[in-house]
C-alpha cells in the first residue's frame, strides 16, 4: 500500500458509511475517529457482515441496471501530479496526487507545472480501445482532483487544462467522445468538498495561513458551477466524488440535487456523504483495494489500484500479477459488487505496457469466461466468505482462505476455482437444485463429474488446472 493511504488508513480515512446497516456500524463504532482530512464518520476496516437491505425505487433500480450488467470499469487519475511522476525537483517523493499536501508544496510551483502540460500522446480512441480489450464496460477519470486543476473545459475556474497549459484541448470532451463510439459508459471523478488550490475549501492547511474557510463559498464559487459544466458538457454516466470532509448532509443534497436536475440518469456513488442519505447516492465505494468481507445487497464497487499508485510514479514498478487483479473482479462479482480498476496514464498521454500487458490479459480471460462475470449475481452459496469466531474475547467475522468463488446467473452456477485442488477434488457446500451437467467454460465439451448429495458437492475435476489463471466450472441446473 502506497505511504499516503497508509497514513489515511491510520487517521481513520477508511470509508464512510452505513448508518443504514445497524450490524455492521454497531460493530465497527469502535473503530470509528474523525479524520484530519474532514468530519466524516469514518469506520477504521471493514470487517463483514451484512448482506444489508436495499429497497431501491423504480427510477433508482433503472438507473442501476447496467451498473449491475458491467461489472468491470476503468479508473484514471490523471492531472499536474502526472507530471511529478513520484519525484519533485529530482527527488523521489511519495503520495502520488496526494504529494503536494503530504509534502507541503509550494502551491505556486506546483500551478507552474500547468505550464508544462502538453499530453501530445494522448488519443482518446487509443485509451478506449484498450478499455474495450481489457473487458471493461466503463470508465471513470479524475475530472478534478483534490488539487483542483480542472482536466476539462471551465469557465468556472481558470485554473484548467484548456486555459492554463499549452495543450489547450479538452480531453473529457474527446474521452466521452470516444466512449460514445466503442460503447463504454464514461464516469467523472470529481472532488466536490476538498480543494487545495482554493483557502475557502476543505484540506489545504499549508498554504492560506492555516485553514479558515468558507466551505460554502467554495461550493458556491467554485464545486457547484463546474459539477453544472461537467454534467452539461460531458453527461457523465457515473458522477464519482471523494473524501467528503466539510460536506453536510445539506451540503451534499445541493450537489445530488444539481446533478440529478441536469443529469438524472447518473448514478452517484457513496463517497459524496459520510454516510447514508436516501437518495443522495446509488452505490456504495468500499475501501481502496479492499472489497467488502461478505455479500452485499446494495449495489458497490471496489476500486483498486494496478500497482500501488492511484496517479502514475515512475518508482512505482510494484504491479500487481493478474491473478491478483483477477481475484478482486470475481471476488467482488460473488459478492454483488463491481470492480473498477485503477490506471495512471503518463502526463504525455500514455498507458504504459506494464499496465496495458496485464489489462489485456484480463481482456483476453474475459474472452473465454465473461459469462461467470457479466450481468451475473453473487455467490449461490454465502458460506464460502468465512464466518464468525470469538477472537481475543470478541466476535469478529473471521475470512476463510479463497480458493474458489461462486457467481449464478438463472440455471446456472459458476465456480472460480482460485487454487486447483492438487488431488483434482473439489468439495462445495449443498446446491439448492439438482445438477443436469457441469463443464468448464475453457473446454465446454468435456463434462466434470460432479456428486451432488445433501452434503454437499464433490467435483472430479482434471488432475491438472488448464488454465494458469482462474478456471471456471459452469453448473446447469
Ligand atoms: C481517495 C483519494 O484521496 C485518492 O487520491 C484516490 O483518488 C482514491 C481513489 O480516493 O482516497 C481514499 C479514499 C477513501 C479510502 C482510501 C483512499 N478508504 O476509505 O479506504
Amino acid at each position: 500500500m502506497n505511504i499516503m493511504l497508509m497514513l489515511m488508513k491510520r487517521a481513520g480515512f477508511s470509508l464512510l458509511l452505513l448508518s443504514f446497516f445497524p450490524i455492521l456500524v454497531k460493530g465497527q463504532q469502535a473503530g470509528s475517529k474523525t479524520n484530519p482530512y474532514g468530519e466524516m464518520t469514518t469506520l477504521a476496516q471493514f470487517s463483514g457482515p451484512s448482506t444489508g437491505t436495499y429497497h431501491p425505487s423504480e427510477e433508482e433500480r433503472k438507473r442501476i441496471a447496467w451498473f449491475r450488467e458491467a461489472k468491470f470499469g476503468m479508473f484514471m487519475h490523471w492531472g499536474l501530479y502526472s507530471i511529478m511522476a513520484g519525484y519533485w525537483k529530482g527527488e523521489k517523493v511519495t503520495g502520488g496526487e496526494w504529494a503536494i499536501k503530504m509534502h507541503k508544496l509550494p502551491i505556486e510551483e506546483y500551478r507552474a507545472l500547468a505550464k508544462g502540460f502538453n499530453p501530445t500522446r494522448f488519443d482518446a480512441n487509443d485509451w478506449v480501445s484498450l478499455i474495450k480489450a481489457a473487458g471493461m464496460k466503463y470508465m471513470v477519470i479524475t475530472a478534478k482532483h483534490h488539487d483542483g486543476f480542472a482536466m476539462f473545459n471551465s469557465k468556472a475556474s481558470p485554473y484548467n487544462i484548456m486555459d492554463g497549459t499549452p495543450f489547450k484541448r479538452d480531453p473529457m470532451l474527446e474521452l466521452k467522445e470516444a466512449c460514445h463510439l466503442q460503447g463504454i459508459k464514461f464516469g467523472l471523478y470529481y472532488s466536490h468538498a476538498q480543494d487545495w488550490n482554493e483557502p475557502d475549501a476543505y484540506g489545504n492547511d499549508w498554504s492560506f495561513g492555516g485553514y479558515k474557510g468558507d466551505m460554502d463559498a467554495y461550493l458556491e464559487k467554485k464545486a457547484l458551477p463546474q459539477i453544472k459544466e461537467i454534467c452539461e458538457q460531458y453527461q457523465p454516466d457515473i458522477l464519482w466524488f471523494d473524501t467528503p470532509g466539510g460536506m453536510t448532509i445539506e451540503r451534499a443534497k445541493k450537489v445530488s440535487d444539481l446533478v440529478r436536475s441536469i443529469v438524472p440518469d447518473a448514478l452517484i456513488n457513496s463517497r459524496i456523504f459520510s454516510s447514508n442519505a436516501p437518495g443522495i447516492w446509488d452505490y456504495m465505494s468500499s475501501g481502496d483495494n479492499d472489497g467488502f468481507p461478505q455479500y452485499h445487497q446494495v449495489p458497490w464497487e471496489l476500486c483498486g489500484t494496478l500497482n500501488k499508485s492511484w496517479a502514475y510514479k515512475r518508482w512505482d514498478t510494484a504491479f500487481r500479477p493478474v491473478n491478483e487483479l483477477l481475484y478482486h473482479l470475481i471476488d467482488a462479482v460473488s459478492k454483488n459488487g463491481n470492480y473498477l480498476l485503477n490506471v495512471g496514464p503518463t502526463a504525455d498521454g500514455q498507458i504504459l505496457d506494464p499496465y496495458a500487458i496485464r489489462l489485456r490479459q484480463i481482456g483476453d480471460w474475459l474472452k473465454v469466461n465473461g459469462e461467470a462475470i457479466y450481468g451475473c449475481s453473487g455467490t449461490a452459496f454465502g458460506t464460502e466468505f468465512g464466518d464468525y469466531a470469538t477472537v481475543e474475547g470478541k466476535k469478529k467475522f473471521v475470512a476463510s482462505p479463497a480458493n474458489w468463488r461462486s457467481t449464478t446467473k438463472s440455471g446456472k452456477v459458476y465456480i472460480h476455482v482460485l487454487n486447483w485442488p492438487a488431488d483434482g477434488r473439489l468439495v462445495l457446500p449443498p446446491l439448492k437444485g439438482k445438477i443436469k451437467n457441469a463443464f468448464l467454460l475453457s473446454n465446454r465439451n468435456k463434462k466434470i463429474t460432479i456428486e451432488q448429495s445433501a452434503d454437499g458437492l464433490v467435483c472430479h475435476l482434471p488432475s491438472k488446472a488448464p488454465d494458469a489463471l482462474a478456471n471456471v466450472i459452469c453448473i446447469n441446473l
